[in-house]
């Protein structure tokens, strides 16, 4: 760690104000160059503390910047990891309110909930098969704090890896019969296809984001716990929304989800 508590503290606060008033800021590696992964992480887990000190519960975690669209979309080469909470889920087909956002994109991703804990070291893709319950799919809609969308990853790690709203869809279905290398997905906004990718694009199977995710943990005496809801990643690049944009997302095997943007 290269930060003192009381800068780790004044980040959080200064970067989970940003979240909850829209506003951007910039990077907080412009002003502090030295920081190092844990305190990023560090960072994330005081904004977590803050939102359940007022009440707000994890609804799940999530693995960011998995596949290839992503890093290059977002200039960086390594996965990250974040959660998101009760209060920014929508339903599906529901309405979010865009005034309530920085600058939104949606991005499709495939999702699992898991039956048994999973630990790492040593976490791999068979260990998550086994713990998988069911697998689900979801649009998140990512909203960086920082000015223009632009950091690294230190800075996306301690901004809670731009969490700001997911909408989960309603089609459950067992791992078994599925093959989440193949899994076609198409993302269509106001009917117009702007992006598609099979579920391969996330480190070439989207449950090894979820090994690493147990290993990540494990380096820190943590595990996931089951029932676990675990977002994989998004499978293409994102896409920014605006006011009035209806968003659909076909899933092979899993259904559509949707939204609208008000
Ligand atoms: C970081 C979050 C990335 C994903 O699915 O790749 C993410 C960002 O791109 O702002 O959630
Ligand atoms: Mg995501």
């Amino acid at each position: 760690m290269k930060l003192d508590q009381a800068t780790i503290l004044s980040l959080a606060e200064h970067l989970e104000s940003a979240e909850l008033q829209a506003r951007d800021v910039t990077k907080i590696t412009d002003d502090h160059p030295d920081m190092d992964w844990d305190d990023a992480y560090a960072i994330q887990d005081e904004i977590r503390r803050r939102k359940e000190a007022r009440g707000n519960k994890v609804a799940g975690l999530k693995c960011g910047l998995t596949s290839f669209a992503k890093m290059k979309q977002m200039g960086v080469d390594v996965p990250v990891f974040g959660f998101v909470a009760d209060y920014m889920a929508r339903p599906d087909g529901g309405d979010i309110k865009h005034s309530e956002l920085i600058h939104p994109k949606v991005e499709a991703e495939i999702c699992i909930v898991t039956k048994a804990p999973l630990k790492g070291p040593g976490c791999h893709v068979g260990a998550v098969m086994a713990a998988v319950d069911f697998v689900l799919p979801a649009v998140e809609v990512i909203d960086s704090r920082y000015r223009d969308f632009k950091f690294d990853l230190k800075s996306v790690i301690a901004d809670n890896t731009s969490s700001s709203r997911f909408v989960v869809g309603n089609t459950m279905r067992d791992l078994e019969g599925l093959d989440l290398r193949t899994l076609g997905v198409v993302m269509e906004i106001n009917g117009e296809i702007k992006a598609m990718a099979a579920g391969a694009a996330v480190l070439g199977h989207p449950l090894t984001a979820v090994a690493m995710l147990a290993n990540h943990l494990g380096a820190r005496g943590q595990e996931i716990p089951a029932g676990t809801f675990i977002m994989t990643g998004g499978v293409t690049e994102a896409i920014t929304v605006n006011p009035g944009d209806h968003v659909n997302v076909r899933f092979q095997d899993l259904g559509s989800v949707s939204m609208r943007f008000v």
